[in-house]
């Protein structure tokens, strides 16, 4: 028979046992969800950034394009851009089954690109990783435009190593094409610049394009020149002895 006092004891240490045994299952469970991330190749790896930009007529889809890479969301019919903003898409390099090798994090950069007088200024260029060059698959004048002005602008302000692509998009809108696949194409061959086309609104190539640039960056010396321009702009430290 237990009297008050041991039954209060009693109580106590069948608490502890249940805690104990809690906290060994707990510690078993980590460490085997320790080990399949370990498995799974999820190894952290280091984020480089790079500064992306997007050019090209109003209304062709730029700020949309960013939101859908930034969130996977299409949001349609936004205010039209005034001033900049900032958006970003991350993206691993690594293929199925692989650790990831390199994580490239694109700082989108987003304009007004009205017109010849409101046009970016020399900063929104500067230092560009990448550029994208975009007009509107269902208008002739935005590629027009690409080719007479937004092409030699960006190659004008941007480094030498910039990375331009010229991108088609609202492919999902096929029926009132007036720009051909062929068309975009012979004008990025001619040049010198990647070509994708793509969709926000059916999510059509928006992340490979993303993939496809990141395996070039670092395919041309991006991590150096990053190592580089990073070791540039730190304060030279001087010692007043
Ligand atoms: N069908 C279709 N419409 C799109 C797509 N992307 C954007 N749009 C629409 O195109 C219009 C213009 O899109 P914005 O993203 O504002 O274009 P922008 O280039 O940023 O325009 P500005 O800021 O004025 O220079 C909006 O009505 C969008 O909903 C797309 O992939 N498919
Ligand atoms: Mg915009």
């Amino acid at each position: 028979m237990l009297i008050e006092g041991d039954q209060h004891h009693a109580n106590v240490l069948f608490v502890r046992l249940c805690l104990k045994k809690i906290n060994k299952t707990h510690q078993q469970n980590t460490k085997h969800s320790a080990q399949v991330t370990t498995m799974a190749g999820h190894v952290p790896c280091e984020e480089i950034k790079v500064k992306l930009i997007l050019i090209g007529e109003v209304g062709v889809g730029k700020t949309t394009f960013a939101m859908k890479s930034e969130s996977g969301l299409f949001i349609p019919d936004l205010q039209q851009t005034i001033g900049t903003s900032i958006h970003s898409h991350s993206c691993s390099t690594a293929h199925e089954g692989e650790s990831p090798s390199s994580s490239v994090k694109f700082v989108i950069w987003d304009t007004a690109c009205s017109d010849k007088y409101f046009a970016p200024s020399p900063m929104f260029y500067r230092n560009a990783d990448a550029a994208l060059i975009m007009y509107d698959v269902t208008s002739a004048v935005s590629l027009q435009k690409a080719k007479d002005f937004w092409i030699e602008r960006v190659q004008h302000f941007t480094p030498d190593h910039t990375l331009m692509a010229l991108v088609g998009h609202k492919c999902d809108l096929e029926g009132l094409r007036q720009v051909s696949t062929v068309q975009g194409h012979e004008l990025a061959d001619r040049e010198g610049l990647e070509f994708f086309e793509t969709s926000a609104k059916i999510d059509l190539s928006v992340n490979a394009l993303f993939l496809k640039l990141s395996e070039l960056l670092l395919a041309h010396g991006l991590e150096e020149r990053i190592k580089h321009r990073d070791a540039a702009s730190k304060p030279s430290i001087c010692s007043i002895s």
